[in-house]
């Protein structure tokens, strides 16, 4: 988070930085430096990562041995990125020249996971045959994996063994009532279980090997899905519990449930929780010490590139088949590509901690100072494809950066995806609709930031409420958009509330 105290009456300070991790040095819950090494280039445990460093899963586990009501493990399904999903099911060797061919192409790739399309210890031999190649191969790559937990106990010393840093474990309750609202059987000893009796093994199994990770040092993010009505005020006490038990990270994400996915909950009609609902619930288990991740993009058990995009058509099987790679040359390349991401992000750290002195600033704290007012917040939209920087048209953009601007800081709120809007098809009023759906998807936001706009989703945005903005192009989001914060603050754009009534409310 930026610190803008620099625009509190009376504490005006230099800002700093750090993602919604908190993985920044400065930060009041500053990750301690043995984990901060473990995480710097893992674009999910840290936010900040995920603008510069791409993953890729591989698709080696098709097998499950539970069953969760928001699952359809589809195969095929090109028009659809969800968990569970892949367009190429991979025998290891197969995932093995993947990666190596991946990690030729895309030298900022840092991770490989293997997420699906069932759950990697319901396959261990396909996993750990896969994990102990790269390990040969591609040491520079962290290997990480997510569970269901069922299996994780009794995987637990050969995942250790295999030097492996991170592991999800979805946790979506720890009340059997609860759990067999979601899961309606599992396989275990042999045997199919079903109802409490079910969700009662599977809780317990869960919690045993979150204890055991914990113990052996291994980083444990806890995923959990949102459903409406059956777990969402649940989430908080597995928050807390799991925060206790020593979990790093908490990604509570939307239910996916449509019809057409043929899942349970999609063909029952339970309702998926709206970005509001979700937004709250993750602020509400948020705290010092349990981080909360709001950049997860739900990705396919086949994803690769940076989180948000998709690459994995430019590595099918039959495109990577001939290809001669260089594995010593390609790991150098990836070493070289980190410690210049690395540098960048250092600069870029150094330059945010220098005080702000330019004329908007001072007008702006000389304003605060004299009446003792408070800002309040502004939600912005932002357009970039990483590099951490407002790099993207908006016409290209099939996702939007959703930041909380406040006198508090500079806060990631989630990813919002969003139809993109230059598709060359201007006929029948499609362009029309299009931006309509966009603004739709940028509810709440009151700015777009992007490297360029064009004159009529200009003028929509500005009818709808949403100011563009394209002055901020090829800058550092986080310094675009504290400065835009401040702009409006300075301008009077911001609704003032005397400090006298803010501390009544407190
Ligand atoms: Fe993959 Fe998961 Fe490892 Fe990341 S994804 S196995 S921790 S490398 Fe990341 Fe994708 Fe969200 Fe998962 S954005 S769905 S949290
Ligand atoms: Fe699907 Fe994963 Fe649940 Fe298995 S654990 S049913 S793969 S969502």
């Amino acid at each position: 988070m930026i610190d803008l105290t620099a625009l509190q009456p009376e504490k005006a300070t230099g800002g700093n930085c750090a993602g919604s991790c908190g993985n920044h040095p400065h930060s009041p819950s500053a990750v301690p430096q043995h984990i901060q090494e473990k995480i710097h280039n893992h674009p999910c445990y840290s936010e900040q990562a995920h603008h510069y460093y791409a993953r890729m899963h591989v698709a080696v586990a098709p097998a499950c041995n539970i069953q969760c009501h928001y699952c359809n493990r589809k195969y095929d399904c090109a028009n659809e990125s969800r968990p569970g999903v892949v367009s190429e099911l991979l025998k290891p060797d197969q995932a093995i020249k993947k990666v190596l061919a991946v990690g030729a192409a895309i030298p900022q790739m840092s991770v490989v996971g293997i997420a699906g399309p069932g759950d990697p210890l319901a396959n261990p031999e396909r996993t750990f045959a896969t994990f102990r190649e790269l390990t040969r191969l591609a040491p520079d790559l962290k290997l990480c994996i997510s569970t269901n937990g069922l299996a994780l106990p009794q995987h637990v010393d050969e995942l250790a063994k295999h030097n492996i840093d991170h592991v999800t474990i979805t946790i979506n309750c720890l009340d059997p009532e609860i759990g067999a609202k979601i899961y309606p059987w599992i396989f275990w000893n042999h045997r199919r279980i079903k109802g409490v009796k079910a969700a009662e093994i599977l809780i317990q199994q869960q919690q045993k090997g979150l204890e055991m990770l914990v113990a052996r040092g291994i980083l444990v993010k806890i995923n959990s899905v949102m459903i409406p009505g059956i777990n969402d005020e649940h989430l908080k006490e597995v928050s807390r519990v799991v925060r206790a038990k020593g979990a790093f990270l908490h990604n509570i994400m939307p239910l996916i449930a449509e019809a057409k996915h043929g899942t349970f909950f999609g063909l029952s009609g339970q309702p998926s929780p709206t970005p509001e609902e979700l937004s709250n619930l993750q602020t509400s288990c948020e705290s010092d010490d349990m981080r909360m991740m709001r950049h997860c993009r739900q990705c396919r058990a086949d994803a690769v590139g940076l989180l948000g995009e998709d690459r994995g058509d430019e590595f099918s099987l039959e495109k990577i088949e001939h290809l001669e790679i260089d594995h010593a040359a390609a790991m150098q390349r990836r070493v070289a590509e980190k410690a210049r991401i690395e540098a960048e992000i250092a600069a870029k750290h150094a330059q945010s901690a220098q005080p702000l002195d330019n004329t908007v600033q001072l007008i702006s704290l000389d304003k605060l100072r004299t009446k003792k007012k408070t800002y309040r917040s502004v939600l912005m939209a932002v357009a970039s494809k990483g590099q951490g920087i407002i790099n993207l048209h908006f016409g290209h953009a099939q996702e939007f950066l959703i930041y909380e601007a406040s006198q508090a800081g500079i806060k990631f709120i989630r990813a919002a995806k969003a139809e993109l809007y230059c598709t060359g098809d201007e006929t029948c009023g499609e362009a029309e609709s299009r931006i309509e759906r966009i603004i739709k998807s940028l509810a709440g936001c009151e700015v777009v930031l992007c490297a360029k706009i064009g004159y009529e989703p200009w003028g929509k945005l500005e009818a709808a409420g949403i100011q563009p903005n394209g002055e901020h192009a090829m800058e550092a989001i986080e310094d675009a958009v504290k400065s835009v914060y401040q702009e409006m603050s300075a301008s009077g754009k911001l609704d003032e509330i005397p400090v006298k009534k803010q501390t009544m409310r407190a």
